[in-house]
């Protein structure tokens, strides 16, 4: 019996317990109720009564081996249950698909501005966003005592020499005139900076497109057409555009370019202070000394240039009240754009 009891307690100690259903062939197996320790308890009738006594608590201490044995292979095995049964969780439902976000409305208007463009032939030029003084301000003719130079209208990175955050996307169309003979075509769109308190109406960075067209007998027909096109591309087919005379150093001679009010459709509103028109940006014949300083000779070619405000164009397209809303990122807002593409 002693020698039985020895050899159960070994075969306990030995038995390989990794996953539930080893577990509960050694529950059966030891601690069932016809299983081995069953099955040695049975035999203690005929056990002499003087030994009783002691095989009673071997027998009972083998029990409590299978039973410490069984506890901690169950402790063990639930513990590395990270699975489904543990989380409660149904691997067979379908998933949660993941939820797309959407294109900023000021970057939708930017790659319509760069297709309308596209279409008639300009290409997309890039620049630094740091400018030196030449590049945003001595080449396009701004005067030595211009307000735009001063510190409270432009951030200066560095004085002497003088560094600043460009304040206009102009600073490339200069690049592209000194590195490149015309025919040049291309429109420039980018991020810009003034020292602006912020508004609603107001930001110290924005965003522009400016384009410029230069070649042999380019004349302010071409731009009033080239305006047009964009204004009928952007706004719908039954948009009329107005030129006011105007003043840009880098330009001469200036207009400010209007379209007919989108909310009224001229009658006149809040949107137009009852005028009928909206402006969109400003344009004119690229001033002869500005091409000269680009090394392009103003006698054998002319052009014209345009700039405007990509978030007020946003701004009249998608009936948006506060400059604010764009850096905001508030989802309430950016979301309504979800379906545009
Ligand atoms: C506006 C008006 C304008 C230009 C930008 C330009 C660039 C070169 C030479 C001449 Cl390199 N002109 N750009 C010309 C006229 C107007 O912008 O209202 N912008 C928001």
């Amino acid at each position: 019996m002693k020698e039985k009891i020895e050899q159960v307690a070994q075969d306990i100690r030995a038995f390989v317990i990794e996953d539930t259903a080893q577990l509960e062939a050694f529950r059966i197996a030891y601690m069932g109720r016809k299983g081995h320790i069953a099955d040695l308890f049975d035999g203690m009738k005929t056990v002499p009564n003087e030994e009783k006594k002691l095989v009673g608590q071997q027998l009972n201490g083998l029990k409590q081996l299978a039973q410490e044995r069984f506890d901690e292979a169950q402790e063990k095995l639930a513990g590395s249950q990270t699975s489904a049964a543990k989380l409660n969780l149904d691997f067979t439902l379908p998933p949660v698909p993941n939820t797309l976000g959407t294109r900023h409305p000021l970057s939708l208007v930017r790659e319509e501005i760069i297709r309308i463009f596209g279409r008639i032939g300009f290409n997309v030029s890039e620049g630094p966003e740091i400018e030196d003084d030449w590049h945003n301000f001595t080449a396009l003719n701004f005067p030595e005592n211009h307000p735009a130079r001063e510190m409270q209208d432009t951030f200066f990175v560095q004085k002497n020499p003088d560094f600043l955050l460009r304040t206009h996307t102009s600073t490339v169309q200069v690049r592209i005139m000194e590195n490149n003979q015309p025919p040049i075509r291309t429109i420039m769109p980018g991020r810009v900076f003034r020292n602006e308190a912020i508004s609603a109406r107001a930001h110290c960075m924005f965003h522009q497109v400016e384009g410029i067209f230069i070649d042999e007998n380019v004349s302010f027909a071409d731009l009033k057409q080239t305006i047009y096109h964009f204004a009928k591309e952007m706004f719908g087919e039954k948009t009329q555009i107005r030129f006011r005379p105007s003043f840009f150093p880098f330009t001469e001679p200036s207009a400010e370019v209007d379209i007919t009010c989108l909310i009224c459709k001229g009658e006149g509103c809040n949107i137009c202070k009852h005028s009928g028109w909206v402006e969109i940006g400003g344009c004119g014949m690229i001033d002869p000394a500005v091409m000269e300083s680009s090394k392009i000779d103003p006698d054998k070619y002319s052009g014209f240039a345009f700039g405007m405000g990509i978030e007020r164009i946003t701004m009249l397209k998608y009936q948006i009240k506060d400059l604010r809303l764009f850096t905001e990122n508030d989802v309430r807002f950016l979301k309504q754009f979800e379906s545009v593409v």
